[in-house]
């Protein structure tokens, strides 16, 4: 494992810390000190639930380790314990990657009020920038007074440039003029806000769909990824509310922020089961470089660690 590498997957772990500490932990000392039968799986589906899995979702898991037990006569809470992670890895990895293509690659940032959209652009803006790609931004938020300024300030933070106009302006003809500008300017992305008030589910797809074609307007050569951003520490309800919200805008890919701040981790293997979209990135903090590359790898193995064992700590 290269050092970015080891760095991401420590950064998680500690974002994870409440989570893994919560729930998780109990799951890994239920596995690996009882017998496998009914009373452990009933037990299980019970932590999932508390861990904010999704309780249709925890029955299937639970489900699945039961048949893969039994096909594979596994007799160990080690090896269950092994078969539970590579189920979760296999449940929340994305299909595919995000479709970064496009001249410029054009991210549009959406979810409701409060749940992070702003820092996750300036935490997106950082780390494209890092990987050398020339980033711009997008005011897209035009509907409060104080958000393009709020933008504007993570911007300079991040070194990248920002395009945005006055307050009630039109989100389309921003993120319009943002897009012209990379294409002109050679900028391989544009990442846009939103404003988070858009409630009304046809509101919101009339001004999606505009923002989408005034982006093929600017640069046919565009492309456009939809980020929506759910709020991790209101677990099970990011779920729900996401589910209307999602169905209107044609989310592409989720980031859940917050990860840090909460026990309710467990609530990205339910977006993922609920939302059918991929989890791209996870939020672990309020600075500039707390957001990490979404890896199921990462994730499961961070959720459920292999308890070391004594024997070969001794030798
Ligand atoms: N602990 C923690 N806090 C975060 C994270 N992401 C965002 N926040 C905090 O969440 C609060 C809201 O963040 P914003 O980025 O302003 O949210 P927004 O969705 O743009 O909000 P509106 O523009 O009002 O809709 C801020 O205090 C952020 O610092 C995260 O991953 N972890
Ligand atoms: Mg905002």
């Amino acid at each position: 494992m290269g050092l970015f590498d080891a760095f991401r997957k420590k950064k998680l772990e500690d974002g994870l810390e409440k989570t893994r500490t919560g729930f998780f932990t109990r799951i890994v000392n239920t596995l690996t000190n009882s017998q496998i039968d009914d009373d452990l799986y009933n037990d299980l589906e019970e932590q999932l639930i508390l861990a904010d899995v999704g309780p249709s979702c925890a029955v299937r898991l639970v489900d699945e380790l039961r048949d893969q037990v039994e096909a594979q006569h596994l007799k160990t809470g080690d090896q269950a314990l092994k078969a539970l992670r590579e189920i979760i890895r296999l449940e929340i990895s994305p299909r595919d990657e995000m479709d970064l293509s496009g001249k410029p690659a054009v991210i549009l940032v959406i979810g409701v009020n409060g749940v992070g959209k702003t820092t996750t652009i300036a935490k997106l803006a950082y780390l494209y920038k890092d990987l050398g790609r020339k980033v711009m931004l997008a005011a897209g938020d035009t509907f409060r007074a104080a958000a393009s300024e709020q933008l504007e300030l993570w911007a300079d933070r991040a070194g990248v440039p920002l395009v945005k106009a006055g307050e009630g302006a039109d989100p389309a003809a921003v993120i319009f003029d943002a897009v012209q500008s990379a294409h002109a300017r050679g900028y391989d992305m544009v990442i846009a806000d939103t404003a988070g008030r858009l409630h009304n589910k046809k509101g919101l797809m009339d001004e999606l769909g505009k923002i989408s074609r005034s982006v093929k307007k600017a640069s046919p050569e565009a492309s456009l990824e939809v980020l929506l951003v759910l709020d991790a520490i209101t677990g099970q309800n990011a779920i729900s509310q996401a589910e209307e919200f999602c169905k209107a805008a044609g989310a592409t890919g989720v980031v859940l922020t917050k990860l840090d701040g909460t026990p309710k981790g467990g609530c990205i293997i339910g977006v993922h089961e609920k939302l059918g979209l991929p989890i791209r990135f996870v939020g672990v903090g309020e600075k500039i470089d707390d957001l990490i590359f979404f890896s199921a790898t990462d994730f499961s193995e961070a959720l459920l660690p292999e308890v070391p064992h004594h024997e070969e700590e001794a030798q």
